[in-house]
């Protein structure tokens, strides 16, 4: 006999008038043994979210605060040995954050409550590395709560990011005993402050002071905030909510919420994940061949994090490379309108303000947002339709409207089905195509060129069972300028400058490629085992404070280096070591320009970067651009 097994909560619902009953599977479903391809499509068709994760996707815009030590040391990922008395901000105040970001439009935010460096912006009891052994007023501040009562004021709503990997923690790598410490940490934050609609946690992991590796233990974690926070949508490492892939606010054409990806805690995850082939950068999450090759599918939708400036944490420097309100706008469609939510991270500074440049985008963007959807031109798009594939849906526009955007939605209480569509214009008395996609999901935005059709219509091509169109808009957006300031390279003058040495390199990049100030070309290693590091003459001497590296900008990054040594030198003989254990803090998941500043001053005329670790430990590597900071006289 065939075994039955339905995982997760099953609701039987009539649909009005009609006899047909729907089963819907929430969360999850296991496919019964010896299904059909047919059976698991349908069943993958009838997948629904969680109440948390439904009112999480209705949310469309959520921002984060990336704050704490590295605020004030200007680094991306602290090393955990900072002095918690150099956390000061002085002007603080969390009710800023908030108004500026509700006028982005945005609906939640989520702070960093603690980085990788182990430091808590709550007076926690589980370690001295927090607010409590700060400059801050005088040890009695506490961040989480200022935020919580900003939040509460101004009705936003409130999550919090808690790392799991802990640079400071002397327990880091004695699993258990961390373990315990950090359900200890979140019992704090999600008991003592009020109710929390998302907890973030990272994937990062490392070895702890002991040499072993950190186990987590998802499971007990979950445990804790299903007590604490029910309604709470755990994301990332968590089974809510998954990481789009990128942190370049790029989402997926084709997205799917219903995959076959398991997140780390449910039952061999891991095994599964790598039998088809998924991980969250994975081009193809839940295309129809990865569901049938599947045992199981979950509702696991994605959220696109990505920050306002390069970095995650303020770095001053950054000031004039806030993304501009074109670049906001694209991530808007390539999340929100890729059936995705929008995490967008506006770091607070060392006063603990957000900036003025940042407040202003935000501005800009809200009121852009809100002014191009403010009207929709289509005539009855509200109203809710039910379409079998193949039938379409037709609207009258109103009289002589200009348009070059079209939205549409599933209502996703009943599942994700679509996987064709195409939108058509009525003009000189013809049906024109003015856009196609595949997926729909929550929300989908398609972007075409203006026009002024008398109708619309839209078009369910292919789909894996009948379309709940929830609704449908054409609307005008303007058309922005298009810039992307956060590839501006710091170029600096190498006039003069010389490869002195270096191990290998590949005919089509050579050596020399690193330091044309043309960050298009690039240097690349070949593929031996042996150390590859790159010496260049300056032609002149220097004080060297700093140096900066350009990864390559192409699709995956390989080559690009993580661990580094830094060596200068005055006669091209001698040299002396200046970062010897260097890292391009999160490099792989936000390939950046990176700066180094050393933490003294160095007469050079020569310097050699030596590559201890590429990214995914490849054996070659690429530089894009190398550059180097000095002091004047
Ligand atoms: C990454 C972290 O390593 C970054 O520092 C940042 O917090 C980002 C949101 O997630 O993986």
């Amino acid at each position: 006999m065939k075994k039955f097994f339905i995982s997760g909560v099953v609701l039987f619902l009539f649909l009005g008038g009609c006899k047909e009953k729907e089963t819907y599977h929430v969360k999850e479903v296991t496919f019964p043994e010896g299904a059909t391809p047919e059976q698991k499509i349908d069943m993958a068709a009838h997948v629904v979210p969680t109440e948390g994760q439904y009112r999480w996707q209705q949310l469309e815009l959520t921002a984060f605060l990336h704050f704490g030590i590295n605020t004030f040391t200007e680094r991306e990922w602290g090393d955990g040995t900072e002095d918690p008395v150099w956390f000061n901000p002085v002007d603080l105040d969390c009710e800023q954050w908030v108004r500026a970001l509700q006028a982005g439009g945005f609906k939640m935010v989520i702070l960093t409550a603690k980085h990788h460096d182990g430091f808590c912006l709550w007076p926690t009891k589980t370690t001295k590395h927090s607010v409590a052994s700060s400059g801050w007023k005088d040890g009695k501040g506490d961040v989480v709560r200022e935020l919580r009562e900003a939040c509460d004021k101004y009705g936003m709503k409130f999550g919090v990011y808690l790392s799991p990997w802990d640079r400071n923690a002397s327990c880091y790598g004695d699993s258990p005993a961390y373990n315990r410490m950090f359900m200890e940490q979140l019992r704090e934050l999600l008991g003592n402050y009020g109710r929390v609609d998302e907890v973030w946690f990272d994937g990062a992991n490392a070895e702890g002071p002991n040499g072993k590796l950190q186990i987590y233990d998802w499971k007990a974690f979950n445990a804790v905030i299903d007590s604490l926070q029910p309604q709470a949508v755990k994301a990332i490492m968590g089974n809510d909510i998954r990481w789009v892939g990128n942190e370049r606010g790029l989402g997926r054409e084709t997205e799917w919420s219903v995959t076959p990806y398991a997140a780390d805690s449910y039952e061999n995850a891991q095994e599964e994940n790598e039998r088809l082939g998924l991980k969250p950068t994975a081009k193809d999450l839940g295309s129809r061949e990865k569901v049938v090759e599947a045992n199981r599918v979950f509702w696991y939708p994605s959220e696109v994090d990505v920050s306002i400036r390069p970095g995650w944490f303020y770095h001053a420097e950054q000031d004039a490379r806030v993304k501009s309100l074109a670049h906001l706008v694209d991530i808007y469609f390539q999340s929100v309108g890729y059936n995705s939510v929008l995490l967008l991270n506006v770091p607070p500074d060392k006063r603990g303000l957000l900036s003025e440049s940042d407040v202003t985008r935000l501005k800009e963007f809200g009121d852009y947002i809100s002014a191009t959807f403010a009207d929709n031109r289509l005539q009855g798009g509200e109203v809710e339709r039910k379409l079998k594939v193949g039938e379409m849906v037709e609207y009258a526009l109103k009289p002589g409207e200009v348009v070059n955007v079209f939205m549409v939605g599933e209502d996703i209480r009943k599942g994700q089905r679509v996987e064709e569509f195409v939108v058509e214009g009525w003009l000189d008395g013809d049906w024109k195509e003015l856009a196609r996609g595949t997926t729909v999901g929550y929300k989908r935005l398609v972007r075409f060129e203006e026009c002024s059709p008398e109708k619309i219509r839209f078009i369910y091509k292919r789909g894996r069972a009948g379309m709940n169109l929830s609704y449908a808009g054409a609307y005008r957006a303007e058309r922005l300028d298009v810039q992307r300031e956060e590839n501006t390279v710091i170029r600096n003058e190498k006039k003069g400058w010389k490869v002195l040495g270096v191990d290998s390199e590949i005919p089509a990049h050579p050596a020399v490629a690193a330091i044309d100030c043309n960050p298009a070309t690039y240097w690349q290693s070949d593929s031996s085992d042996g150390l590859h590091y790159l010496e260049v003459d300056m032609g002149k001497e220097y004080k060297l404070s700093g140096f900066t590296y350009q990864p390559v900008a192409e699709n995956d990054f390989a080559g690009t280096v993580y661990l580094y040594r830094f060596y200068v030198s005055r006669d091209g003989k001698k040299w002396s070591l200046c970062e010897g254990n260097g890292e391009f803090s999160n490099i792989k998941n936000n390939p950046i320009s990176q700066t180094i500043r050393f933490k003294n001053n160095y007469p050079a005329r020569y310097f050699r970067f030596e590559v201890v670790r590429e990214i995914e430990h490849r054996p070659f590597v690429t530089v894009g651009e190398i550059g180097v900071l000095y002091a004047f006289d």
